[in-house]
């Protein structure tokens, strides 16, 4: 652990010693390796670092809204703000007997971030990674006391792929989704894997709690395990998105996908005292026996 710019830098590694480790920067997940020291997410080689905010990939807490409306910024204050430690027991956990080793962070927003959402809430990030290489991640969000409220929530979640013209998820099929290529309006997908051919933008509705993101290529494959996040967000910037984006490559998409475990259709809402949790467990398996997800 270790404080760089007012933000709190968190290194896990692997509780059976190998180089599987996960790094945090603040409540952003900046980095996840495997035993081999392969790098499994996303980071644009042209994000830039400017504390507290989110850098382009990773993983990142959005919270209180994912998306766009009204006075807050697109996808909530929760990934721009600083987190600390929380204190409140030891925030760094070898549990389970060795077979997981934790952080526990807690947003801490100032008066001023609130201004735009008044409401008191406390927002609690376990990351755990196991000893197997699993990087999993429970967001616990509490009314303290104040009156009732709503948000949606999303791990917004850069994995890295190969080549995204060579990546199918299985597990979204038949479902309906919101396409936000046009103005959200419902479709329902059709019956094989979803692949990628150009700008993709959707939310998936109502999924299952098991879904996997193939990519022969790289000789690996995602899954995606979640509970208390009923919808799946599926993003590709393509070619023409990606030149907009600052922070972005222009060639970038080919070698990233996100896939958000996440609350969007239905806002969860809380009364005073209420508390939800939003789980999403990433394992990253050898291609060879990634059928039996
Ligand atoms: O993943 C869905 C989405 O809302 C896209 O429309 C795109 O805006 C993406 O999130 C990234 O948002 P950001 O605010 O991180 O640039």
């Amino acid at each position: 652990v270790r404080d760089w710019n007012g933000v709190t830098q968190v290194v896990l590694r692997s509780p059976k010693g190998a180089s599987a480790r996960v790094s945090l920067h603040g409540g952003q997940v900046v980095s996840w390796k495997n035993d081999r020291g392969e790098e499994l997410l996303f980071t644009s080689s042209k994000a830039f670092f400017k504390p507290p905010n989110a850098t382009r990939g990773g993983i990142q807490m959005c919270f209180p809204q994912f998306g766009y409306s009204g006075t807050l910024e697109r996808h909530g204050f929760a990934r721009n703000l600083f987190w600390a430690l929380d204190d409140e027991h030891a925030p760094i956990n070898h549990n389970d007997n060795g077979s997981k080793v934790s952080v526990d962070l807690i947003l801490k927003p100032s008066e001023d971030d609130l201004k735009c959402w008044p409401h008191c809430f406390e927002f609690r990030l376990r990351v755990f990674l196991s000893k197997d290489g699993d990087l999993s991640l429970i967001s616990r969000i509490r009314n303290v006391n104040g009156k009732p409220f709503s948000f949606s929530f999303a791990y917004h979640t850069y994995l890295s792929v190969s080549d995204i013209s060579e990546v199918r998820i299985e597990g979204l099929e038949t479902l309906d989704y919101l396409d936000n290529l046009s103005h959200q309006e419902r479709f329902t997908e059709q019956g094989d894997a979803i692949t990628f051919e150009s700008e993709v933008d959707r939310v998936y509705v109502s999924s299952p709690n098991v879904v996997a993101v193939l990519d022969h290529e790289k000789k690996h494959s995602f899954v995606i395990r979640k509970e208390g996040l009923p919808d799946v967000v599926v993003w590709n910037p393509w070619e023409k998105k990606s030149r907009t984006m600052v922070d972005f490559g222009d060639e970038e998409y080919k070698q990233m996908l996100c896939v958000d475990a996440a609350a969007v259709e239905r806002a969860i809402t809380l009364k005073p005292g209420e508390e939800w949790t939003g789980k999403m467990e990433l394992s990253a398996v050898s291609s060879t026996n990634c059928s039996d997800h």
